[in-house]
């Protein structure tokens, strides 16, 4: 049976899960990471010597990565449906999922440690404002992009939606100036109402607020 090795509250577990629960595979997981801890044992070193989460073991392959995990288990398990068949189709969702870890997770991850896991008197507002506006302008551009379009790579779910549209929920649950953003906002929406998103995404993370020390995150 395939193993998830990492905590459910991990934004980059979470993209594994949803794509694991979309397409109903059988699994475990098994919490390691955060105040689970254990990433530093020479075992975990062995299958993941990056040190963080998530590692996925399907029989005696192990991978790391979690946008190559994403892809790996849309190849093997939904060829023609979350994975493009199309080389061209595949290289327009494919080029979303890196623009996710190039260019939006940064910033992305600058709001949610500046503005959430920093205790609040830690906090710097003029750095924490900036770092929204910047990360509300990258999401302009997605913004932009979906006009016309009901996902991200076309009229279906495929595999560019899962990295971007995890980052989504915890985006729009922090107390932050948000653009109007009408495109994400319907396509989040539509991402909103599929039982695998809700059971995976859409979860609780307020263990991790507050959690950050100073000098710690950016
Ligand atoms: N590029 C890696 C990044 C993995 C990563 O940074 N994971 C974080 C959790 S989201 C981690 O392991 N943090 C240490 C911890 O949770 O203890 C991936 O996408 O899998």
């Amino acid at each position: 049976m395939l193993k998830v090795l990492g905590r459910a509250t991990s934004s980059n577990v979470q993209k594994v899960m949803w794509v694991l629960e979309e397409l109903d595979l059988a699994y475990e997981r098994e919490d390691l990471g955060g105040a689970f801890g254990g990433l530093d044992t020479p075992e975990y070193i062995a299958l993941n010597p990056n040190k963080v989460i998530p590692t996925l073991i399907d029989g005696d392959q192990v991978f790391w990565e979690s946008n190559t995990i994403v892809r790996y288990l849309a190849a093997k398990h939904d060829d023609g449906g979350l994975w493009p068949s199309d080389p061209a189709d595949r290289a327009q969702a494919d080029k979303w999922m890196d623009w996710q870890l190039s260019t939006l997770l940064m910033p992305w991850i600058n709001v949610f440690f500046g503005c959430y896991r920093m205790p609040a008197q830690y906090q710097d507002a003029a750095k924490n404002a900036a770092a929204i506006e910047k990360l509300g302008k990258i999401y302009g551009l997605l913004d932009r992009h979906l006009e016309g379009r009901a996902y991200v790579a076309g009229d279906r779910l495929t595999i560019a939606d899962i990295p971007v549209g995890m980052s989504l929920w915890r985006y729009y649950q922090m107390d932050i100036a948000r653009p109007s953003m009408p495109n994400i906002e319907r396509w989040y929406a539509t991402l909103q109402e599929r039982p695998a998103y809700r059971n995976m995404v859409m979860t609780d993370f307020s263990s991790l607020k507050d959690t950050l020390k100073p000098g710690q995150g950016h």
